[in-house]
């Protein structure tokens, strides 16, 4: 170690979720150490908070700085910050999608002392910059919000973006990767997370990308992608990569170039409407193993007013010609509790979805339940249709869409998050039954679409269900490896 004072950097996770490096701090990681700064990662399971806050004091940092979005850990991420704060100077730092879109009420507590908004590769820099050496005015620092002397509120401008993310890389050696490296296909047993764009320049009202990235995607280069995954290869022997992107193919050309030159299975995200023959037979051609599409709905009238850019008729297209290619695991993610969703329209999805077992037998879902994120068009009009957004920063810990906390409060009344919840363990125990060619799955099929047309999905019979197929305690577990080997 040299004299530079370091800054520590935190993500805390459910013990069960903490599969996926920290990619946003990994890359702040590299812009503070490009900048001299010594830097530290944690990434904590929200159940062992305690053990490191005596460890991170004492190596007194310039800053500590937390990754936290909307939802899951964030009683963890005050509990922590609290406990700092309680026994140090240490300023505490909050950035990623939260801070970004609720950065006042951030503000407004007292154990936060700065946030930052948008991308934190050069923000971070200035403001350890001016933590170390500065005279402690903040107000020049771009996308950074603070308090004065007198406790008043200051949020700076938005600091544009990067303009070339290429002139930064996540900072591998400082995480333990073998914690990350999981078996994700049949033919992929050391898999990584990898992330090769940023943004996206869709317009969905239910998406933060909107607000925190303008509808702007920036991307990595083929090249630079191509070489860190040479590297991840040669470093951590991986065989294969999850590419986390929210956007993967805006760009076709280099997202093509890019699988072929790492030649190696992936899996990615994509959308329907970008689907032909070509299209589909490239992702085959180039080992792509698992494709993720947004469908959302199964009504038209949702998904034109989500805005969202494919339709019901390029969904059923898109797993039609994905049913030409068994190696390609499909996936079609759902929501349902959109606020101005009808109960018509929901058993549109939900029939919609039953439908598609028909097309690509083997489908698997993810089924969500609609959460009105801070920023998203939607947020508005849920709010104006009742919801109560969380008047403390650690309460919008119950905002998580899979352990079904929220209740639905923006005028729908026609189902339960519990009911989505049960709906979701179903769809996903029928694709097992459906994968695995279990007799039992014919008679899942026709208690599916009876349950479905009256909407009473039986409680004790979904937990008789998951405690056939999984261990209940470690439901998590279960989903990640149903859906994760083949
Ligand atoms: C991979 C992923 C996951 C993984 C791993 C999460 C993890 N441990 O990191 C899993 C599957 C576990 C996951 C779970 C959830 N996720 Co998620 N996830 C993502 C995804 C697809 C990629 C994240 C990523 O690697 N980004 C790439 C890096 C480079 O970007 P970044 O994280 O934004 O970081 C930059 C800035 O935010 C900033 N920054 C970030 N942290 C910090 C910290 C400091 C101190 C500073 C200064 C700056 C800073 O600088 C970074 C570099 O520019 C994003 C979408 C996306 N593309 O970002 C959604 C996303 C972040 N997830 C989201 C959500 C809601 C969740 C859940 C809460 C869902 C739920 N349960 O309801 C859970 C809980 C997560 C938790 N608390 O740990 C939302 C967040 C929206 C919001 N308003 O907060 C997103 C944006 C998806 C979306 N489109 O809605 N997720
Ligand atoms: S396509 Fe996906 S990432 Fe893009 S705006 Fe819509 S929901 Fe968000």
């Amino acid at each position: 170690m040299n004299n530079l004072r370091t800054v520590i950097l935190v993500k805390i996770n459910h013990p069960d979720f903490s599969f996926h490096p920290p990619m946003g701090l990994m890359y702040i990681a590299n812009s503070l150490k490009k900048n001299k700064f010594n830097v530290k990662i944690y990434h904590i399971a929200s159940n062992k908070i305690e053990n490191y806050v005596d460890e991170i004091i004492q190596m007194n940092p310039i800053f500590v700085g937390f990754s936290v979005f909307t939802g899951e850990a964030m009683r963890s991420y005050a509990s922590m910050s609290r406990l700092i704060k309680k026994k140090s100077k240490i300023p505490v730092v909050w950035g990623n999608a939260h801070p970004s879109l609720m950065p006042r009420q951030c503000l407004g507590e007292d154990y936060i002392d700065y946030i930052v908004t948008g991308e934190g590769e050069i923000t971070a820099v200035e403001l350890a910059r001016e933590l170390e050496h500065g005279h402690g005015d903040m107000s020049h620092i771009l996308g950074l919000g603070y308090k004065d002397l007198s406790g008043g509120i200051h949020v700076n401008d938005l600091r544009p973006f990067i303009t070339n993310i290429d002139d930064y890389k996540p900072e591998w050696d400082l995480i333990d990767v073998e914690k990350y490296i999981t078996p994700y296909f049949y033919d992929g047993k050391r898999s990584l997370p990898i992330s090769t764009s940023r943004g996206c320049p869709n317009n969905c009202a239910f998406c933060y990308n909107k607000i925190f990235h303008d509808r702007k995607w920036r991307a990595h280069s083929a090249g630079y992608v191509i070489s860190m995954v040479e590297e991840l290869k040669r470093k951590y022997s991986i065989d294969s990569v999850i590419i986390s992107d929210d956007n993967y193919f805006v760009n076709k050309k280099r997202a093509f170039d890019i699988l072929e030159g790492i030649d190696m299975p992936s899996s990615c995200s994509t959308k329907s409407s970008y689907f032909d023959d070509e299209f589909a037979s490239n992702l085959n051609k180039y080992k792509c193993r698992s494709v993720l599409l947004g469908m959302e709905s199964g009504s038209e009238h949702i998904l034109k007013s989500i805005r969202k850019e494919s339709d019901t008729k390029d969904n059923i297209n898109a797993v039609k010609l994905l049913s030409k290619y068994q190696n390609i695991n499909v996936t079609g993610s759902f929501i349902l509790g959109f606020p101005m969703e009808t109960k018509e329209e929901g058993l549109e999805t939900l029939n919609f979805m039953i439908s598609l077992f028909g097309i690509k037998k083997q489908i698997r879902y993810t089924l969500g339940m609609f959460l009105p994120y801070p920023g998203s068009d939607l947020f508005a009009i849920s709010v104006e249709k009742g919801f109560k957004p969380p008047v403390r920063t650690e309460d919008w810990e119950d905002f998580d869409r899979w352990t079904s906390k929220t209740g639905i409060d923006w005028g729908i009344n026609w189902i339960s998050s519990i009911q989505i919840s049960r709906l979701r363990n179903i769809f996903m125990i029928m694709s097992i039954c459906r994968r695995r060619n279990f007799i039992f799955s014919n008679f899942l099929y026709g208690y599916l679409k009876a349950k479905v047309a009256c909407l009473k999905i039986d409680g004790i019979f979904v937990s008789i269900l998951i405690l056939l197929f999984s261990k209940p305690v470690k439901y998590y577990m279960f989903f990640k490896n149903a859906f994760m080997s083949r």
